[in-house]
């Protein structure tokens, strides 16, 4: 599995987690998911204006956002179905690199084209912030950023690569963060220019018979 490198605070970095042929394996079993769960534009709370990444879901829980809010929800804001199950990667991600925490509830699915960003942000719409989040990359690379748990604390940058894994946890779990930028042509992994970006979270806080010794 390779020795992770620390970036801050628990935050762990896996740099070519995922090889080429794993990356693939990946980008397919994705290809399933968003044709049952389409990418849909979340829209920010109040103000309604649009997100520059699309986003999708897998697993039972779904992160949506619209003008009332964001949200874990079971369904998709659009077609009304239940979010597809994790596909067989994903969930082995989970076990190798997450081990002892309880279960994944959501799996957030983020597409961003040449021009998409992410402003720095907290995520804290889960009940749970004990169990770790767990971010795989397949794509284009894009310049991350991730700070302390003050908006102005100072940030470290880092590239986040196709195949690269992510495992925020402890302090970096309510950790300011967000995407700067990406360089288009920098993998040849998907058909169209741009990036995917899962996160794996467990949303509900974990029942006693849950968490394993
Ligand atoms: C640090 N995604 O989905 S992944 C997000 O590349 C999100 O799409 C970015 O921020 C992306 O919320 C960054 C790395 C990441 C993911 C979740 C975190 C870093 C995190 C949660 C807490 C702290
Ligand atoms: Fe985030």
């Amino acid at each position: 599995m390779n020795s992770p490198v620390a970036i801050v605070p628990g935050c762990l970095y896996w740099p070519g987690w995922l090889d080429r042929e794993g990356q693939e394996a990946l980008a397919e079993e994705l290809r399933h998911v968003l044709a049952e769960a389409p990418l849909f534009t979340p829209l920010m709370p109040r103000t309604g204006k649009p997100f520059s990444v699309r986003m999708s879901n897998c697993g039972p829980l779904g992160w949506v956002s619209d003008v009332g809010g964001y949200r874990y929800q079971e369904t998709h804001p659009e077609t009304g179905r239940p979010w597809p199950p994790f596909p067989p990667m994903l969930s082995r991600a989970w076990e190798e690199l997450a081990g002892r925490a309880p279960a994944p509830e959501a799996c957030l699915i983020n597409w961003y084209g040449p021009q998409a960003r992410m402003g720095l942000h907290q995520d804290r719409d889960e009940e749970e912030f004990s169990a770790p989040v767990l971010s795989l990359s397949l794509g284009d690379t894009a310049l991350f950023r991730i700070g302390g748990t003050t908006r102005s604390d100072p940030t470290r940058s880092l590239r986040l690569a196709s195949g690269d894994a992510l495992l925020l946890s402890g302090p970096a779990r309510l950790a300011f963060h967000g995407i700067d930028r990406l360089y288009p042509g920098t993998s040849t992994l998907l058909k169209q220019p741009g990036r995917i970006n899962l996160t794996l979270r467990r949303v509900r806080q974990a029942g006693a018979g849950e968490i394993r010794p």
